[in-house]
């Protein structure tokens, strides 16, 4: 049996990819942070809770990440870890290059020192790309970082890349492009989207405010993203794959069908508040994943509007069951909303 240890398995990517590799017969450790609140809802609502080793450790403490490696013995690390939304990056920036930078480089040493047979899977992503570069991305676009985050996500990329070449480890990059699911956090855009229509179509919300329509991303499925993870580090060599679907839709686009889905008009729902636009956005990501389908056989079947469908029917129905009395593990209904969470002062 082959030990996996995923760093971040509390999050969105880290639960699916515990079920899959389980699945797959491994035995899965995860690292979570000690918060005062458990957050392990998404571990519980994939029915995998009880069979995780769970390990506590904190990107930014490196005896804490020796102790993980030393203590699951893994053949394979998937690092997901990561301060991941790229909004509070901009209000983070320090811990955004300590947690999702220098954290690269403590797990890195971990599996230097420990063992250099460990195989290892860098979580990046196609924010590396940024503006300036007409799509669709590829593995040989250059990287044009326009946020904290992916300042910190560049670091951590070249250092995979540096410790595969300097000491031979088997370490790969996964440019993943944005990859979404009934269990991404309610921070990021499509699940803030599915949600809203769902307390909207139910009554129990009116409206929703957005920042930035005209964003373009290439959104794809969780579930069939981190099988590419696990692909990845089956293959004879190293290397780095971009995952993606090849299509790109606009925020816009995403608000009108997922409305639609509930047979509401987006238009009589949406506001756009200055208070979600970014200092800097990145304005257009659609990827070319024919080196993934390739090399890896990789391919999504899920695209946009199955994507769409599939998070605005779960997020009604748990609504639905939640206004029925339903008890379980969820993230929504403790979640504030917009207009109580301040990014400026008020008034500003
Ligand atoms: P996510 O849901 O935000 O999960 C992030 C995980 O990192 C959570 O388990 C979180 O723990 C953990 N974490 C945060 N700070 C930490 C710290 N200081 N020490 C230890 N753990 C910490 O993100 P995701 O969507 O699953 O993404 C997984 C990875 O892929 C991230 O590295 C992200 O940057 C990258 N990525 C994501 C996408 C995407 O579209 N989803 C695309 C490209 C790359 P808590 O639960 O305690 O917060
Ligand atoms: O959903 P988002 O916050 O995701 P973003 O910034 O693309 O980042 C995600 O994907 C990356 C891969 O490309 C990952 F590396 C990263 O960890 C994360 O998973 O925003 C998507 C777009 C942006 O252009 C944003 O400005 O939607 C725009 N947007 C418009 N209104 C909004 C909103 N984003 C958020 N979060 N909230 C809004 O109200």
């Amino acid at each position: 049996m082959k030990n996996a240890l995923i760093t971040g398995i509390t999050g969105q990517d880290g639960a699916y990819l515990a079920r899959l590799l389980l699945d797959k017969g491994y035995q899965v450790f995860g690292t979570y942070r000690r918060l005062s609140t458990p957050n392990f809802w998404r571990l519980q609502y994939l029915g995998i809770f009880d069979r995780i080793h769970l390990i506590p450790a904190d990107m930014v403490d490196a005896a804490s990440i020796i102790s993980a490696v030393n203590i699951s013995q893994p053949d394979e690390i998937y690092h997901l870890a990561a301060q991941s939304f790229v909004g509070a990056s901009f209000a983070q920036p320090v811990s955004a290059g300590d947690i999702t930078g220098l954290g690269v480089a403590r797990i890195l040493e971990a599996i230097r020192e420990s063992s250099r047979e460990i195989k290892f899977y860098q979580a990046s992503t196609s924010e590396l790309y940024g503006n300036g570069n007409s799509p669709p991305q590829s593995e040989t676009t250059p990287f044009n970082p326009c946020s904290p985050y992916s300042a910190a996500k560049l670091y951590g990329y070249w250092l995979t890349v540096i410790y595969r070449q300097a000491y031979g480890i088997f370490a790969c990059n996964g440019i993943l492009f944005n990859h979404e699911s009934p269990v991404r956090g309610l921070d990021f855009v499509t699940r803030k989207i599915s949600n809203s229509v769902a307390k909207i179509a139910l009554g129990l919300q009116d409206r929703v405010a957005l920042g930035n329509l005209e964003a373009r991303r290439d959104w794809g499925y969780a579930p069939e993203y981190v099988e590419s993870m696990w692909l990845m580090l089956q293959q004879p060599r190293p290397d780095d794959y971009v995952i993606a679907t090849g299509e790109t839709h606009s925020v816009r686009d995403f608000a009108q069908k997922a409305f639609a889905a509930a047979g509401l008009d987006w238009e009589e729902h949406v506001d756009v508040d200055q208070k979600f636009l970014r200092l800097l956005d990145v304005e257009c990501l659609q990827g070319d994943p024919s080196k993934a389908k390739r090399l890896l056989g990789w391919e999504p079947a899920v695209k946009f509007d199955d994507l769409v469908d599939i998070m605005v029917k779960e997020d009604m129905h748990r609504w639905q069951r939640c206004l029925a009395g339903e008890a379980f593990p969820w993230d929504a209904p403790s979640y504030p909303s917009d207009a109580r969470i301040l990014t400026r002062a008020i008034g500003e």
